[in-house]
Order: structure tokens, then sequence, then C-alpha cells
């Protein structure tokens, strides 16, 4: 079994999310999403709008993820690969290279972004018509 592993905070769940989490689901047969805390969205200097639980329950919905576990630090890759046994670490290309580090221990792809959306356009479209 190809085990695949993400990273993210998938906050205001939108397609780009669901177009990375289809791909990375497509290189393998079972997908990890590794999910900031509330904790460490603060480090990323990230305000979530959702909280870490209600973000693990709106993933652990969708058809292409099979587990979700926490994300604490940016130090804990390494570790979550080898427990986890992962094959393929796959990170939107805003990363590209930043996690090449793991390549010693599994396969690292980057994927195309989803232009047009993200969660801060969201945000700011919002506040535009809502003040
Ligand atoms: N993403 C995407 N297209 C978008 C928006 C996001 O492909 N339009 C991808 C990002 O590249 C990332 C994933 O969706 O791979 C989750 O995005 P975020 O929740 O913004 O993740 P981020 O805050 O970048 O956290 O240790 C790594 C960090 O936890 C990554």
């Amino acid at each position: 079994m190809k085990k695949v592993i993400t990273y993210g905070t998938f906050d205001l769940l939108h397609w780009g999310h669901i177009n990375l989490l289809r791909r990375a689901k497509l290189l393998g047969d079972y997908l990890i999403v590794c999910l900031s805390s509330d904790e460490f969205n603060a480090v990323k200097n990230k305000k979530a709008y959702h909280s870490y639980e209600n973000r693990k329950l709106i993933l652990e919905s969708i058809r292409y993820v099979d587990e979700v576990i926490p994300e604490y630090n940016w130090n804990q890759k390494f570790t979550d690969v080898e427990e986890h046994n992962v094959d393929i670490f796959v990170m939107g290309d805003d990363w590209e290279g930043q996690f090449d580090f793991l390549k010693d221990y599994c396969e690292v792809i980057y994927l195309p972004r989803t232009e047009g959306i993200s969660t801060s356009q969201i945000k700011q479209d919002l506040f535009k018509v809502n003040g």
C-alpha cells in the first residue's frame, strides 16, 4: 500500500484544497493529512477561522482523505514519514524546494497550486462585501 502525506491548515476549505487532496490521493492508496494545530498556526502567523477539531472533522469527511493527524511544529516531518511508513510527501508548489531534505526518506512531490482561490482571498472578499 503506497502511503501519501501532506500538510496544511486547510481553513475555510475551498476547491484549491480539494484539487490538492484529490491529486495527492491519486499518487497512492492512502492519504494522511497532517493538519496544523491552532497553536502551530500561531507559529505560522495564521489565525484559522475554524478550530483544529472542526477543520479535522471537515477533512475526515472528504473521500480522498484516509487519516488526519496533528501538525504541532516544523520539525515533525521526519518522524511522521518514518512512523507512518510514508512513501510520498506532497505539497503545493508554493513550497517548492522547501522540503527537499525529506528526499532521503521518501519521494517529495510539489503540485501546482490552484490559481484564483485562497483562504486569505476569501477573507478579503468577504470583508470588502460585508465590511
Ligand atoms: N493549496 C493549493 N492551491 C490553493 C491553495 C492551497 O494547492 N489555491 C495547497 C497548498 O499549497 C498546501 C495545501 O493546499 O499544499 C494547504 O494549504 P494551506 O492550508 O494554506 O497550508 P499552509 O498554511 O501552506 O501549511 O508544514 C507545512 C505547512 O503546514 C503548510
